[in-house]
């Protein structure tokens, strides 16, 4: 059973503006062109949708609707920097990120070991983390597969979290309108309607040659995400430049002779990781080594490196290292650098 977190920023473009001038706090804001051209609204913070403005309707309507609504034009560059901010917080979790687009993104944190791979408590650690070094709210979902995580995102927004466990999902899809199904839009949704269907519970209990009658080769699609089921996996289109774990010991270790014991179940730990991951193997381009010492100070030590490392080469490396320091020990970390990827290379070798 997978694990899956979407993370939906609140009122993205909006909320960017706000955090850069806190005065339109509580305000009724739009972003987009002018009331008096034919633009749409990019987005609209949660005041203004009080007075039924969204995005996507004209910026003429929006302020017939809501008089004192504050209209921005959007700054892309200013939202993409925002965003990276946002994902590099993401990345930290897992290397499954697959982004939907600047504000939206499901993170697969099935293999996570933070909080002991509680999906609910890393998705709350991220928004906090969000909140904290961005100043942005994101929403969050967790569910054990995409079309459910991204449902459950929406649940508590703004600002909130809604989980949905494995065990809850037959009970929570009875009442769900159809038109929450991934890829279920107008046309299919008026369709479910006239056929009575209102609900995913209504959905399920027809039978497949019912549903193939009336909804083609996506009946079976659509009859399984009724009930729960989608295999899509988190596909991440960027490839991670190193692979690495450490340890944070209970108690600071002085020296190399207490730190040496220590190695052997942390190279374990780095080795399963990694041969999960077989196509990284000819991307390795360096050994690396990690420490943080008592006083918090953080260094690194890393040689070049073709292949796969053994737990000799990482104790090599890292006694060299520690003979440059006196200080107890905190942490330490091992793991490889990572070439690009083999398009990458390819790319580099020919220019
Ligand atoms: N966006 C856009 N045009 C649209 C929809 C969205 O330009 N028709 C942009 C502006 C949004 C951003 O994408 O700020 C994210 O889209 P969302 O649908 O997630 O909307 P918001 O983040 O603005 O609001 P919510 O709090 O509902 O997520
Ligand atoms: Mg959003």
């Amino acid at each position: 059973m997978r694990k899956i977190i979407h993370i939906d920023m609140d009122c993205f473009y909006a909320a960017v503006e706000t955090k850069y001038n806190p005065q339109l706090k509580g305000k009724a804001l739009g972003i987009g062109g002018p009331a008096d051209s034919r633009s749409v609204l990019c987005t609209a913070n949660y005041e203004a949708r009080r007075y039924g403005v969204r995005a996507a309707m004209p910026s003429s309507k929006a302020v017939r609707l809501c008089p004192h609504l504050i209209l921005l034009p959007p700054q892309f560059d200013l939202y993409k920097k925002e965003s990276q901010r946002v994902f590099e917080i993401l990345k930290r979790f897992s290397d499954k990120v697959e982004p939907l687009s600047l504000d939206e993104a499901y993170i697969d944190v099935t293999d996570s070991k933070h909080f002991k791979g509680s999906a609910t408590l890393i998705a709350q650690e991220i928004r906090r983390l969000i909140f904290l070094e961005v100043g942005l709210t994101a929403s969050a979902g967790v569910a054990p597969n995409k079309f459910l995580a991204k449902v459950a995102s929406d649940w508590n927004k703004p600002n909130g979290l809604f989980v949905i466990k494995p065990d809850e999902v037959e009970s929570f899809l009875l009442d769900l309108p159809i038109e929450k199904i991934f890829g279920v839009g107008k046309v299919t949704a008026e369709k479910f309607h006239q056929l009575g269907i209102k609900t995913c519970g209504e959905l399920r209990n027809k039978d497949l040659f019912f549903l193939k009658r009336h909804f083609g080769s996506r009946a079976f699609e659509l009859y399984e995400l009724s009930l729960g089921i989608d295999k899509r996996e988190v596909i991440s289109h960027w490839e991670p430049k190193s692979l690495t774990v450490e340890e944070t010991f209970d108690k600071d270790v002085g020296g190399l002779d207490e730190l040496l014991p220590h190695l052997p179940r942390l190279y374990e730990e780095w080795q399963s990781r990694f041969s999960k991951k077989p196509h990284l193997q000819n991307r390795v381009a360096g050994v690396v080594v990690k420490i943080k010492t008592t006083d918090f100070q953080q260094s690194t030590k890393e040689v070049a490196f073709a292949g796969v490392p053994t737990l000799q080469d990482f104790v090599k490396l890292l006694t060299s290292k520690l003979l440059q320091v006196e200080k107890k020990i905190r942490l330490v970390g091992i793991g490889v650098r990572l070439h690009g990827s083999e398009k990458d290379q390819q790319l580099a070798l020919i220019s």
